[in-house]
């Protein structure tokens, strides 16, 4: 039986599936073979697609595929992979699973008329990455500081409404269904600072988190819960937590038991433990190798996995204390660990070894415990890269990231090193799903280089323009690459410059405020004074951290001379007129970067107003409507930055810009 499409509620925007994306699919004669719960979702797709376009769909063991365009079937035991190729007029997708069936189904989607066209040899699609999720920072209740979704910018949660999970979760099917079609295949519900309503997911709530698993399930995504590490004592009752206690591990033993009954392919759990706050078992005086295995055991005889977040350090540093560094917090809690983790236990490392910053090395943890399963953890939600009010495509950043070579030009890439790749998500309840439309490309990047963690993120991008405007003419697909292309790099240059990082607002992290966390103790500094600016971490005068990386990167990071430019502020302290490779001071290169990078969401701004008329105009207007704030931010930030660093420096612009 075909599963029918799900339909979003009203105004809410198609993303990157509009119906005129499966034109080219749906005036074709279609032959599906298979069964079960994702054949019968393709069957459902292709049939919405077929009664639009007027083609036609058989399902069963057909007559002969040759009288079809295309065949679909699954010829297999189960699983992601499928096989794609087209001979004597037939394309044909050959799935091991179901879920293989419903990729190869987008792939041939994505690939519109050409897939119909020419003939070609069957090449084989398989995820390079086993486990490709979203984590949402989702409350059930609405948090007084941080609204119901923490670090949210595109409105309320997906999932939880009024206090509990939605009754109406047709959206939630429709968000599946978006990100089946960029491979992913995970979701965490819930915020990783589980406060007390949200602690009761796991037990007498369980319920609300099952009705979610259903609505994403027909989508191939299984859903995760995050867990506070105190659950026995908060929910249980018992007088500890401590992952030794045989009380406590019976706790958790038995309460999985019950997720398991309600959900029976649940994913696992996310712990962010020792954390901001959060409890976890340093309480007991255990390692985190300890907690994280206590629910490992739990979740093992049923095939869960548990998320154990690196993302441990102190926050309550003193900002005179020159020697602590927060860089260096998660190898030196972890490096130790290698080995004594379960083998369902999987470390997920941020990216950078800071937080989300929009330039930071690759975290040298990842390279440094092989015998540890990792998930590399990104953050599309943009909290520190303009809160989906500037446009900010990340697609480029990741790619550098899961192309590093941690352990040396010949070693395996992050995207080799790591098992799973999870994005903080930036959905949420908002009509185009990000708050910023094009922020939707953050969202359908992520989800497409971790099924491919090699490709070229500029093609990811044009596919994303492709499906997303289809059908797509050259003027709209110029403009929106134009505006998203380097938009990236734009945001860097206006911001905190080489690395250096936040120079944020405090709390909400948004527009700049130079020393806003200079003499905080989150362990975020920039240490500028009147004769230069950085933070030395070099193991030869700073805090070491350069020597946590293998070489070359230990010794390339080592010495101004040989530390590439836009990382340069992160790894040392130099003086304002220390020369670039770039040929540029330093002093000089911001000045000039904060200009460019202004006068290029100025370039944007004019590319975005050429567009008008050429595409759904609530979703040009609402871009617009952002690109103004972009603009009025970025000006800030330029004069806010540049202001700073003339007053401190006392040098002038070369170039005589003003300069307040
Ligand atoms: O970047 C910080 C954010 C917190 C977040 C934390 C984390 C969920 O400011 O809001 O908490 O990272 O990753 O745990």
């Amino acid at each position: 039986m075909p599963l029918p499409v799900p339909v979003p509620p009203d105004g809410v925007d198609p993303a990157w599936l509009p119906p005129a994306a499966f034109r080219p699919l749906g005036s074709r004669r279609i032959l599906i073979r298979g069964s079960g719960p994702l054949v019968d979702t393709v069957h459902g797709e292709v049939a919405e697609a077929c009664a639009r376009s007027e083609g036609r769909v058989v399902r069963g063991p057909g007559p002969g595929a040759a009288a079809f365009d295309l065949v679909l079937e699954v010829d297999g035991v189960g699983g992601e992979t499928f096989t794609c190729g087209r001979r004597d007029g037939t394309t044909t997708v050959t799935a091991l699973g179901g879920a293989g069936l419903l990729y190869g189904l987008f792939h041939v989607v994505r690939l519109g008329e050409e897939a119909f066209s020419g003939e070609w040899a069957p090449e084989t699609h398989r995820p390079a990455l086993a486990l490709r999720m979203l984590d949402h920072w989702d409350n059930v209740a609405v948090h007084p500081v941080m609204g119901q979704v923490e670090r949210g910018y595109a409105g309320g949660s997906l999932f939880w409404a009024d206090g509990r999970a939605r009754g109406d979760l047709d959206r939630v099917r429709s968000y599946g269904r978006l990100l089946a079609a960029c491979g992913i295949n995970a979701v965490a519900v819930n915020n990783v600072n589980v406060h007390e309503t949200e602690a009761h997911l796991l037990t007498d709530r369980i319920g609300e988190v099952a009705a979610i698993a259903a609505a994403l399930r027909p989508y191939g995504i299984r859903t995760h819960l995050s867990v506070t590490f105190a659950a026995p004592m908060v929910l249980g009752g018992l007088p500890t937590a401590d992952p030794l206690d045989p009380a406590v591990r019976a706790w958790w033993a038995e309460a999985t038991r019950r997720v398991y009954e309600e959900i029976g392919d649940f994913g696992g759990y996310v712990v962010k433990a020792d954390s901001e706050g959060q409890p976890g078992p340093f309480a007991y005086g255990r390692s985190h190798a300890d907690g994280a295995n206590l629910l490992a055991a739990a979740l093992e005889p049923y095939g869960g996995t548990v998320h154990w977040r690196a993302f441990v350090y102190d926050h309550h540093q003193d900002w005179r204390d020159r020697t602590t560094d927060r860089a260096r917090a998660a190898y030196d809690h972890f490096v130790p660990l290698d080995g004594e983790f379960a083998a369902n236990a999987v470390l997920q490392v941020k990216h950078g070894p800071m937080d989300f910053q929009v330039r930071e090395p690759v975290s040298p943890l990842i390279g440094a415990v092989p015998r540890t399963r990792l998930a590399v953890e990104v953050q599309a939600t943009q909290e520190y890269t303009g809160q989906q009010r500037h446009a900010c495509w990340l697609g480029p950043m990741w790619s550098e990231v899961l192309r590093f070579r941690p352990q040396g030009p010949e070693g395996p890439s992050v995207g080799e090193l790591a098992e799973e790749l999870v994005a903080v998500s930036n959905a949420g309840d908002d009509p185009f799903w990000t708050g910023h439309p094009l922020a939707q490309a953050n969202l359908y990047t992520f989800g497409r280089l971790a099924w491919e963690p090699g490709a070229d993120p500029h093609r990811l991008l044009d596919e994303w323009i492709g499906l997303t405007f289809a059908p797509v003419a050259r003027p709209t697909a110029d403009g929106v690459r134009a505006v998203l292309d380097g938009s990236w790099r734009t945001y860097e240059k206006y911001t905190a410059p080489l690395g250096v990082g936040f120079m944020v607002q405090p709390g909400h992290h948004y527009g700049p405020s130079v020393d806003g966390y200079e003499y905080s103790p989150w362990g975020t500094y920039h240490f500028a004074d009147r004769d230069g600016i950085g933070v030395d971490r070099s193991a030869a005068t700073g805090t070491g951290y350069a020597a946590q990386y293998a070489k070359p990167w230990s010794q390339t990071y080592e010495s101004p001379e040989t530390c590439p430019d836009e990382l340069l502020l992160f790894f040392h302290h130099v003086p304002y007129g220390h020369v670039l490779h770039s040929g540029r001071t330093v002093i000089q290169h911001i000045y000039d970067s904060h200009f460019e990078g202004v006068e290029e969401v100025e370039e944007a701004v004019r590319m975005w107003a050429s567009l008008a008329g050429l595409m759904d105009p609530a979703r040009h207007a609402r871009v617009a409507e952002r690109y103004e704030e972009q603009l009025r931010s970025a000006r800030e930030w330029r004069d806010q930055i540049n202001s700073y660093f003339f007053r401190k420096s006392g040098v002038p612009d070369e170039r005589g810009r003003r300069i307040c």
